[in-house]
């Protein structure tokens, strides 16, 4: 029987500098989207990578004194090392550089000519080279500072060149078509109102061609212009499906069943890139989810300010399981959010090391001591413990249901009160004070316990792979015994050998240099 599927995918991240912790954060989230799908049985494709075209690459090579390609070479490459260090499980990195990525470009940009969608005209209006996007004059503003700006806060300067154009304003009625009877098509609700809203007011045709520059992938059948960036970028997606090639073994996870990005670009995902399609006679997404940015204690990042985060340094610091819950349990996927060294160091002690660590470590360091290093004896279950059982077991119910609409903060957070429910138990149950008094019930006490773990940490998994496996280890479970399907059975067996007990989320202790 084949698996449903289930393609994911990030932003693809402007390599004109490093990885920050904006690109991060899409990352991790994303990852663990894509690992929850993974243990609950989908055949999963997962795709990040780099967008390497466009003026802001060229501006910033230029600046260094080398080459856009030597630009993209160099921070591309940091932008894979970051999947590494953030252990995503990515299934495939895009280079928008790579050849097989110019051929789909070319391909759907002759779909949409041969639909009639490309035509030749002239474009005279504002560009934002920072957010490669063109804006109307009147989302731009002039400031005091006698700059005009566009709607993200970026400069815009006045272009004016041929251009192929594409025929967007045909598509405005079509698109509201596909809000109404998709209304999940973009999440969140906000996201989907500003889109709404912005088709309302008119669309006008999308200049797609430039010719001032050439670091780009060539219109097919007139090399003197070069697409412009977003026509490329957004065709990373079916590109890594295979396309043009529909009988590619790859094509079989188009359409994707969602994108995931951050607000700024919605417009780009959700009217853009359906258009495109739509002309090119090519199957929509089925949903595009734009997560909120990150502040560093409230402040927009910039390297201006000297705010800007590394990932590396963040991971090397705090530990990247610690950095992964944090940024997923702390901020509500969808809305901004804000961190802090205080906020992360809290968190993670709080919820990590008392909660979880210590739950696993209390109750494994007692079995190892009393119940000879093996699982103890399951014995009668009375109803506290069934109780604690059954709610390990509907965390999974509430996670899936959370996840279709990717609120992983929701998902996370039924697993985190199980791991507090499961501390009041233990406590309540006293198994210490049982040992002399009850053998038999301390062991079912601690059994108890101990399958509540299991059934935590296997739901871990998606945003702690790292240390989930390791406390899965420590309970002795099998590699093929940590899917979702083995939440609800499979449970620990008593008399199993059990290693010797370790702690597995350390004290984050402030150091005097720490800032
Ligand atoms: O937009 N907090 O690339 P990019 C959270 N190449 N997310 C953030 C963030 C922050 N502070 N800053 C950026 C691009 N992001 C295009 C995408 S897709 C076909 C092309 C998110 O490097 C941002 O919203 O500027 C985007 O989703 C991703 O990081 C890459 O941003």
């Amino acid at each position: 029987m084949s698996r449903d599927r289930f393609y994911i995918t990030t932003a693809i991240s402007y390599p004109n500098g490093k990885p920050h912790i904006g690109h991060a954060y899409e990352l991790i989230a994303t990852d663990a989207l894509a690992r929850f799908q993974r243990l609950d049985g989908k055949d999963v494709m997962f795709l990040t990578g780099t967008d390497e075209h466009g003026i802001k690459m060229l501006q910033t090579a230029r600046k260094e004194g080398i080459t856009p390609r030597e630009l993209a070479d160099r921070n591309s490459d940091q932008f894979k090392r970051m999947t590494q260090v953030l252990n995503a499980s990515n299934d495939d990195f895009i280079r928008t550089s790579e050849e097989r990525h110019y051929k789909a470009s070319q391909a759907i940009w002759k779909a949409m000519e041969a639909n009639g969608d490309i035509y030749k005209g002239g474009y005279a209006g504002w560009y934002s080279v920072r957010d490669e996007a063109y804006y109307g004059e009147e989302e731009t503003e002039v400031r005091e500072d006698g700059v005009r700006y566009g709607p993200q806060g970026s400069p815009v300067e006045w272009v004016e060149e041929e251009s192929y154009f594409f025929r967007l304003s045909a598509y405005g009625d079509r698109l509201l078509a596909l809000y109404e009877e998709q209304p999940g098509f973009v999440g969140p609700v906000e996201r989907r109102n500003e889109v709404v809203s912005f088709i309302k007011s008119g669309l006008k045709d999308l200049s797609v061609s430039r010719t001032t520059f050439d670091w780009g992938i060539p219109v097919p059948g007139d090399e003197r212009h070069v697409m412009y960036v977003w026509v490329d970028a957004l065709t990373n997606y079916i590109t890594a499906a295979g396309y043009p090639d529909e009988n590619a073994d790859l094509w079989k996870y188009w359409p994707a069943d969602v994108h995931v990005i951050g607000k700024d670009i919605t417009r780009f995902h959700a009217i853009y890139w359906p258009a495109f399609l739509m002309s090119a006679g090519i199957p929509l997404p089925k949903r595009v989810f734009s997560h909120g940015f990150l502040f560093n204690r409230g402040e927009k990042m910039s390297k201006s300010v000297g705010n800007v985060i590394d990932p590396f340094s963040m991971v090397e610091n705090y530990g990247l399981d610690q950095v992964r819950y944090f940024l997923l349990r702390e901020v509500p996927f969808g809305q901004d959010g804000s961190y802090s060294h205080e906020a992360i160091v809290n968190r993670t002690n709080a919820d990590l090391t008392n909660d979880l660590g210590n739950l696993a470590q209390r109750s494994l360091s007692m079995i190892a001591k009393n119940c000879g290093g093996v699982v103890p004896q399951k014995g009668t279950l009375l109803d506290v413990d069934l109780a604690i059982l059954q709610q390990a077991e509907e965390a999974l119910a509430t996670s899936r249901e959370a996840m279709k609409t990717q609120a992983i903060h929701v998902a996370l957070a039924s697993v985190f009160a199980v791991v507090a429910e499961a501390n009041r138990y233990f406590a309540g149950q006293e198994p210490w004070a049982l040992k002399k008094s009850d053998p038999a019930r301390m062991e079912t006490v601690l059994w108890t316990t101990a399958e509540v773990v299991r059934r935590v940490s296997i739901q871990c998994q998606p945003y702690m792979p790292e240390s989930s496996s390791k406390l899965l280890d420590l309970l002795a479970v099998s590699a093929d015994a940590r899917s979702f399907s083995h939440v609800n059975g499979n449970e620990l067996t008593s008399g199993t050998p059990l290693p010797a007990p370790q702690g597995v989320f350390p004290r984050y202790v402030e150091q005097e240099t720490a800032d």
